[in-house]
């Protein structure tokens, strides 16, 4: 028999794209109509058209190690790599068992939508979103700990079905040749699952200093604000006084920490409310972003099929997302749009998808992800950073700018959002990866989640949590199954992107008075990026992007030099760390 099979292999490939093209364009439709509107009969069919996707990926990245490998370094070779890689969640071959576990996670993830608790003082029943605007506005510690509390029992009701699916998911992974499922997601990196985490603690490194001098003066304003019984000198912040329900970012609480003597920053949210601006113009702002930089218009079926706001009349899914429902131009997003600055950069960061899905759409079916899935997260964000008080003059949206001779309170306020960030972004999956290894077993959950919760972030929770809670089915991805890590790396990225960006439009400021609106320059050099989609390794498409195959926090670091500065300066005789 002649060894060359190079072509069997590609005649597999070939089957193999068409085939996953048709079934994941279902999934999507089904679990489109499953998040749009809850139902037992959504539910089912989603999780079955995914379990259907799911064996269908496994069988041909088994049918693949049958056949003699492609040349190492050809495109075959990648999607036979690829393929194995794609899924993030794999189950084990049986059917019962597959289609149990999509039932799983699409139980668990009905479970977090529908999530309710009547907050102290109120007579009706309020939803996430609810919940977080008491966090956001209230100053009373009580009511606060009331709504962080009432939310977070939502994870309680799952955590059996979470057990469940950590069992199966795992065996399912092992059936693909990785140790668990923890394994299988850090193997999507181009590099060893252990180089990948040891990757991660260094980026962590180079960030720490900064994230601990901002978690310094913080505690000192909160122990102001809520006094030395609530917070404490020393240790960790409570996490239900840091204005979000997982204290992974901090904006929200900006208006107590601003020092009086800074210019404080634009309030957007104030902006958007007053202008009474509509959730379509919120998105049409972001629209004209791309479009500044060279990109067409969203198709006519983006605004006919989109979500933008909660439907009154039925369960959806809220969580915001994009999606690309026919791999081609079918693009939307489905949010609960309210008019507020962290709406406004949301739907930046969900169209970041959407143009990243059209201009990887021209690829083969298997290169049609982002480069990594970091990448895929920093696309909006990077657009975002360039929202300035320039840009927001420019489109309208204020009347004048002030010199950047006093920027402490803009920079604050773009800290608490991203750099307050990194820990969390480590630390779901710093949790998930333990879990699935089994190095913490469903007994100490709980209790491992605070754990790391206090480690790197520096937060701990409104009184004593035990295991009859599941605190981490409280955050989306986890009921979800979206690996998290990508938003970690994706924090670092969008300032690389940024810096770089800046530089090809021959910026010279500061990077955080840069915006690269209406660089048709940029546009073209954050396009080519775009187009690779993953048909080769994600330092190439850095490359591309940066000039650059490593990824490094610098560009972070520069943009919040200053601040850092200053708050060395606010720090000085205050304690630090946890
Ligand atoms: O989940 C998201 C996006 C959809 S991919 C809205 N983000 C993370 C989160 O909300 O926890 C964006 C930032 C982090
Ligand atoms: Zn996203």
């Amino acid at each position: 028999m002649a060894l060359s099979t190079g072509s069997e292999i590609e005649r597999l490939l070939e089957r193999a794209e068409s085939r996953l093209l048709e079934m994941s364009i279902d999934a999507q439709r089904a679990e489109w109509i499953y998040s749009t509107y809850i139902t037992p009969d959504s539910e089912a069919l989603s999780a079955r058209a995914y379990a259907r996707l799911i064996a269908t990926t496994v069988d041909l990245a088994k049918e693949t190690t049958r056949l003699p490998p492609a040349d190492a370094s050809s495109p075959d070779a990648r999607k036979v790599k690829l393929l194995r890689l794609m899924l993030t969640l794999v189950a084990p071959s049986d059917a019962a068992d597959s289609e149990e576990l999509t039932r799983l996670v699409a139980t668990m993830q009905g479970k977090y939508a529908k999530g309710r608790h009547v907050p102290k003082g109120a007579t009706d029943s309020a939803d996430l979103q609810g919940l977080s605007h008491i966090l956001l506005e209230s100053r009373d510690p009580d009511v606060l700990e009331d709504a962080w509390t009432g939310w977070h029992r939502v994870g309680r009701a799952m955590r059996p079905e979470f057990v469940r699916y950590v069992d199966l998911a795992n065996r399912g992974a092992r059936e693909l040749g990785f140790e668990d499922t923890g394994a299988m997601w850090r193997s999507k990196y181009d590099m060893e699952p252990a180089a990948f985490s040891r990757e991660v603690d260094r980026l962590w490194e180079e960030v720490r200093p900064l994230y601990v001098a901002l978690h310094s003066y913080v505690r000192r304003r909160l122990r102001d604000t809520f006094g030395p019984d609530r917070v404490p000198e020393s240790g960790p912040i409570p996490a239900h006084l840091l204005g979000n329900m997982w204290a992974q970012s901090w904006e929200g609480i900006y208006p107590l920490l601003a020092p009086r003597e800074t210019r404080p920053a634009i309030d957007l949210t104030k902006i958007l409310l007053e202008r009474k601006t509509t959730p379509v113009e919120m998105v049409r702002y972001a629209e004209r972003f791309f479009v500044s930089l060279g990109f067409d218009p969203l198709p006519a079926s983006f605004w006919e099929r989109s979500m933008l706001v909660r439907p009154r009349d039925r369960e959806v899914v809220c969580h915001a997302s994009a999606w690309d429902v026919d791999f081609a131009d079918d693009l939307r997003i489905k949010m609960c749009i309210e008019a507020t600055g962290e709406d406004f950069r949301t739907i930046h960061h969900e169209l970041g998808h959407n143009y990243y899905q059209r201009a990887y759409a021209r690829q083969p079916f298997l290169f049609r992800d982002s480069a990594h899935d970091g990448f895929h997260e920093a696309v909006g964000d990077t657009i975002s950073l360039s929202v300035t008080p320039e840009y927001l003059a420019r489109i309208g949206l204020v009347d004048e700018t002030s010199p950047p001779d006093d920027d402490i309170g803009l920079l604050l306020h773009r800290a608490l959002e991203k750099v307050a960030f990194l820990p969390f972004g480590l630390s779901v999956d710093a949790w998930r990866w333990d879990v699935f290894s089994g190095a913490v077993p469903p007994e100490q959950y709980n209790r491992a989640w605070w754990e790391i919760r206090r480690r790197y972030q520096g937060v701990a929770p409104p009184g004593e949590r035990t295991e009859g809670e599941f605190d981490p089915g409280a955050k989306y991805h986890v009921p979800a199954n979206v690996p998290y890590m990508r938003y970690f790396l994706a924090h670092i990225l969008q300032f690389q992107f940024h810096r770089a960006l800046a530089r090809e439009m021959g910026a010279t400021g500061p990077l955080h008075r840069t915006s690269i609106y209406g660089s048709l320059a940029a546009g073209r050099r954050l396009r080519t990026m775009l187009e690779m989609g993953q048909s080769e390794e994600w330092p190439s498409a850095l490359e591309a992007i940066a000039g650059e195959r490593t990824m490094s926090a610098r560009g972070l670091l520069e943009y919040f030099a200053p601040l850092k500065r200053w708050l060395d300066e606010q720090n000085r005789d205050a304690p630090s760390g946890w």
